[in-house]
């Protein structure tokens, strides 16, 4: 059956076929949705373009999260093209590399507020100009990772930028949950993208997860996707400002 059939979601944060996000947006387009992609320069233009061409019906627009009015024109755009909107999915982070090696004591206030900015702060700038166009309830998503809640090496600055996050995921669901807008994170077990390229010693991150993990293996983008779609579908209709760990249970132990 197709679970999201009739739906309009928009998916940010596309940067190449090894995204999470794209693996979200193959299962949403599995299950009927209808999709608009964002890419945040030219820089990835390309790339997204070529992918989403492979999704039918769907539209690629541009979008840097840290330009206000580069988001206030998306939701006209949405507006526009879509009517309504029933989906958000927010698949974005960054920060400097010098602050994702050595010490967290050593970050600076520029690098601290950057990361910040994209990294979390974008949730509520697009949640607050998107969430209008979810005229007939909706679901909005983000990424996240333990680093949040656990200090992990080389981590840094995004561990303390996924813990607003995972905040702003709390607080968004209570402002949001009387117009039926649920908002929730997945956080998922470390995956080999280009984001994880930032991190240093990622390869000794995903040896410890295939030794300790209960599933023993790393966790796979499809695994991601299907439970974004699980958060983005009826089904999770009960479901919001909660974190949801895909990581193979990594999370339990040790
Ligand atoms: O192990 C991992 N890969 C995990 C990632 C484990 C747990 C969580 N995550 C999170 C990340 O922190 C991020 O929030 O998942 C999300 C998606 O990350 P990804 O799929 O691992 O990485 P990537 O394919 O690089 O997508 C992130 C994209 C950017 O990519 P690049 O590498 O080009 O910076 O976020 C986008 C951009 O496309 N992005 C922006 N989009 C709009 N405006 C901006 C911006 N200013 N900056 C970055």
């Amino acid at each position: 059956g197709e679970l999201l059939a009739g739906k309009n979601i928009i998916v940010m944060g596309v940067a190449n076929d090894r995204s999470i996000a794209w693996a979200i947006a193959q299962s949403l387009a599995e299950q009927g949705a209808r999709l608009a992609f964002t890419y945040e320069s030219e820089r990835v233009e390309g790339r997204v373009r070529k992918l989403a061409e492979t999704i039918p019906n769907s539209l690629v627009l541009p979008c840097n999260v840290t330009v206000d009015a580069e988001i206030d024109k998306l939701a006209d755009t949405l507006r526009t093209e879509f009517g309504v909107l029933h989906g958000l999915v927010h698949s974005i982070a960054f920060a400097k590399a010098e602050d994702l090696a050595g010490d967290f004591l050593s970050t600076s206030r520029e690098g601290f507020a950057l990361a910040h900015d994209i990294s979390a702060y974008s949730l509520v700038a697009v949640a607050q100009r998107l969430s209008g166009l979810m005229t007939e309830g909706g679901s909005i998503m983000t990424m996240t990772y333990m680093g949040a809640e656990r200090v992990m090496r080389n981590y840094n600055v995004m561990g303390v930028a996924k813990a607003a996050l995972e905040s702003s995921v709390r607080y968004l669901a209570n402002d949001l949950g009387p117009k039926n807008i649920r908002v929730n994170a997945i956080s998922a077990g470390p995956i080999r993208t280009l984001a994880a390229k930032g991190i240093s010693d990622f390869n000794s991150i995903l040896k410890q997860v295939e030794e300790k993990a209960p599933l023993r293996r790393t966790t796979e983008t499809a695994e991601v996707g299907d439970t974004a779609m699980f958060l983005l579908s009826h089904l999770s209709r009960g479901i919001t400002g909660e974190v949801i760990y895909v990581d193979g249970g990594y999370n339990i132990v040790g």
